[in-house]
């Protein structure tokens, strides 16, 4: 074995051996370095004869491929070992603790969701549900919607169907009229959840939240009605006394109907609920129709009661201070973090709803 064959077997070793991206290349430079194997044997071909020349640069040219092939060959294989080496540093001990660690809050709108809950329960309401997506019977026809009801129109339903049939509910009533159907009077429920009105302006989104509640029993009257009101608004904005006017006004769903304005006063640029001059309104009630109970399979001879509706949207930024509804339905943590409710305080009447 020649000189050259034996330099060149031992550096193939030592390649087929090296570990790392640096020992290739400082091997590389051994063999095709200016100064390394390759070289120094082209350079002794000057003192060969011409027919040996021929025979030696051919067998120097097909090393120095097979060398270049083995080179390649283990960049490739050391490039793939050191980048699963990487990964397997890399990788997450999902078992470690969060580094980033962050407690959730409680929407103001579930906050007051809750409030609302919690103080009616306490007078024996109960909480029912119902689907979003509705009929437009049970949204319109049911309650006593005429068929040319502005509410009905295309700009103010979101339709969800070309028939006009199915639609996003524009009000949680719905819930109460599937309830009278599925059980027998009395019925005391409220009825929280998402609505949907085709409007957005500063004040209006496409979705907003309602509370309505229900209460039909046996000579229930408007008497009824003002008492439990005057107990929630008073429980809800934490007062003792509040200043309350009930002004007619007309829903197809009630008869007689009104809505409820409470008194207030600005007080160091702070709104004081509850006394003052001024009016603000909160919510719409009234005597449930006779055609509704009639509707949902209720006798309105034997039984009548009273309804009322509460924009919750309006009523939590009322209650704590937020100017722009916009702001709750953008998702923005830091704006959570700052308006949102501690999740372990859970809101009731006896330890306090909103403290
Ligand atoms: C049944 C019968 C009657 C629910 C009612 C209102 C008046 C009302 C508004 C308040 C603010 C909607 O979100 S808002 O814009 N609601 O003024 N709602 S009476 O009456 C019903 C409900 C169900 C079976």
């Amino acid at each position: 074995m020649s000189d050259f064959e034996k330099i060149k077997n031992k550096l193939k070793n030592k390649l087929i051996e090296s570990k790392n991206s640096q020992e290739v290349e400082s091997i590389k430079a051994e063999i095709f370095g200016k100064n390394g194997l390759i070289n120094s044997e082209f350079k002794k071909l000057g003192s060969l004869s011409l027919e040996d020349r021929k025979k030696v640069a051919s067998e120097i040219n097909n090393i120095k491929q097979e060398l270049t092939k083995l080179f390649n060959d283990k960049a490739i294989a050391l490039s793939d070992s050191e980048i699963d080496e990487q990964i397997k540093k890399e990788r997450d001990d999902v078992t470690l603790p969060e580094k980033d660690f962050r407690i959730g809050k409680i929407h103001p709108v579930s906050q007051v969701i809750d409030e609302i809950s919690s103080i009616f329960s306490e007078i024996g309401f109960s909480v029912e549900e119902g689907p979003d997506i509705e009929t437009e019977y049970y949204n319109f026809t049911a309650l006593n919607t005429p068929e040319n009801h502005p509410a009905k129109d295309m700009h103010d339903t979101f339709y969800i169907e070309e028939d006009m049939k199915t639609l996003l509910r524009t009000h949680t009533s719905p819930v109460q009229v599937r309830t009278m159907l599925k059980g027998r009077p009395p019925f005391k429920i409220i009825a929280p959840g998402r609505t949907y009105r085709s409007d957005s302006d500063q004040t209006h989104t496409p979705m907003f939240h309602q509370l309505e509640g229900l209460h039909i029993d046996k000579n229930i009257t408007m008497g009824h009605l003002k008492g439990c009101l005057n107990y929630f608004v008073k429980e809800f904005f934490e007062v003792e006394k509040i200043k309350m006017r009930f002004r007619p006004s007309h829903f197809p769903f009630t008869e007689p109907s009104a809505e409820v304005d409470i008194g207030y006063r600005i007080e160091n640029n702070k709104i004081v609920i509850g006394e003052g001059d001024k009016w603000l309104e909160i919510l719409g009630c009234g005597m449930v129709h006779p055609n509704v109970l009639k509707n949902s399979k209720v006798d309105p001879t034997k039984f009548q009661g009273f309804a009322f509706g509460i924009g919750i949207d309006r009523l939590a930024m009322l209650k704590y201070g937020i100017n722009d509804l916009r702001s709750f339905f953008e998702c923005d943590y830091r704006w959570l973090n700052y308006y949102g409710f501690d999740p372990l305080n859970v809101p009731t009447n006896y330890r306090g709803l909103s403290k």
